[in-house]
């Protein structure tokens, strides 16, 4: 059995994943459009902040039908982004592909459904067989208009570059390439890692190529089946079930901790790096929060718990306060239909950190 990753050291656990995996097919289209988005802000010394959101996913099988998902909607990472932005940050979005996005997140979410803003005039009173135009309902114009014209703004000005990802070793190849790319920003580049990344995954070694089946494969065309690949049946001591089992039993490896190499290999020297830690249990959120910031020592690890995440965040940092929780009020919770006050104390936190790191000046 092949060592885990997880007990190398991170720059031999770097090597030894990124050369499993070929590099993703968008990758140099997707470091081409990095390129010139970062050297547009480098030349306006403008601050950029890398912005990582949704989940990432992990394929059962190289030819993927089945997939291990990680709960994010990006939420999180698309607020923040218009948070950034209103901030005067330009930002590289590195997203869940189909995961929400900055502004268009008012409208796209399956409960916010845009054809709800929508209504249809009354056609002219002279020719009342025509259609009428399509109009945003009165009520909700204020508020459209306010998002239009930020999204518009950004676009216009070049501030925001979107860039999807899928698996988590999309993620891991886009995450370095763009942190890498980054260098020239020195202390102007910020990190703010909202996506969910998946800890456990299946090597590629050990990944079926095709679908794996639930029924048994004549033997003549088993060859091209995935039941070949003994390893993904492997269970906690290694047996295997019999093979006419209904079973699937998956073992995976842990996924390398790269947040080490990101701070202390890929990302600009001078930058600030903000991580995010996710928990159910109360009771573990702050040691776990706290443990990754001792561990990678980087700058802010912001640790929220699945079922409160909408409202209360508790920030683990080097220095005093070490640990500060943010709420939102009570009344301010579900004020408006687009949510944009979810994260208020999080953008308020953020500009006052301008006095404690460079990068936020
Ligand atoms: C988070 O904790 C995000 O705040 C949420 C946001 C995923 C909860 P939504 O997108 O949810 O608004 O629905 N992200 C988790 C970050 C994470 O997986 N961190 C890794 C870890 O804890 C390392 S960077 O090990």
């Amino acid at each position: 059995m092949s060592a885990l990753l997880g007990d190398m050291e991170p720059a031999e656990a770097e090597s030894v994943y990124f050369n499993e995996y070929p590099p993703p097919k968008a990758l140099p289209k997707h470091e081409a459009l990095a390129r010139a988005f970062i050297d547009l802000h480098v030349a306006d010394n403008r601050r950029v902040v890398l912005v990582t959101s949704g989940g990432t996913t992990v394929p059962l099988e190289a030819q993927t039908v089945r997939f291990i998902d990680n709960f994010s909607a990006g939420t999180r990472g698309a607020t923040s982004a218009e948070y950034f932005l209103q901030e005067g940050y330009a930002v590289i979005f590195l997203h869940r592909q189909y995961s929400l996005l900055p502004y268009s997140r008012h409208y796209s979410h399956s409960t916010n459904c845009f054809l709800d803003f929508m209504d249809e005039a009354a056609p002219a009173a002279d020719s009342p067989n025509a259609h009428g135009s399509i109009q945003v309902r009165s009520e909700y114009q204020d508020e459209m208009r306010d998002v239009l014209r930020k999204y518009r703004y950004a676009k216009q000005n070049n501030r925001l570059l979107l860039l999807p990802f899928t698996t988590v070793a999309e993620y891991m190849f886009e995450l370095r390439s763009l942190a890498k790319l980054m260098r020239p920003l020195g202390p102007n580049a910020l990190f703010y890692l909202a996506a969910a990344v998946s800890d456990f995954f299946i090597p590629r070694h050990r990944m079926a190529e095709h679908k794996i089946q639930s029924s048994e494969i004549p033997a003549n065309l088993e060859n091209n089946s995935a039941l070949d690949s003994e390893e993904i049946y492997t269970g906690e001591n290694e047996t295997q079930p019999p093979k006419n089992s209904k079973k699937l039993v998956v073992n995976l490896d842990p996924v390398p901790k790269f947040l080490h190499r990101l701070v202390d290999g890929w990302a600009p020297e001078g930058s600030m790096v903000v991580s995010f830690k996710l928990e159910t249990d109360p009771s573990l959120l702050v040691y776990k929060a706290r443990t990754a910031l001792q561990r990678y020592s980087h700058h802010l690890v912001i640790g929220n718990l699945l079922s409160t995440r909408k409202w209360e965040v508790v920030f683990i940092t080097p220095d005093p306060p070490h640990e500060r929780w943010l709420r939102v009020p009570k009344a301010r919770r579900s004020k408006s239909i687009s949510g944009m006050e979810d994260q208020v104390g999080l953008a308020e936190i953020m500009k006052g950190k301008g006095e404690e790191h460079p990068s936020q000046m």
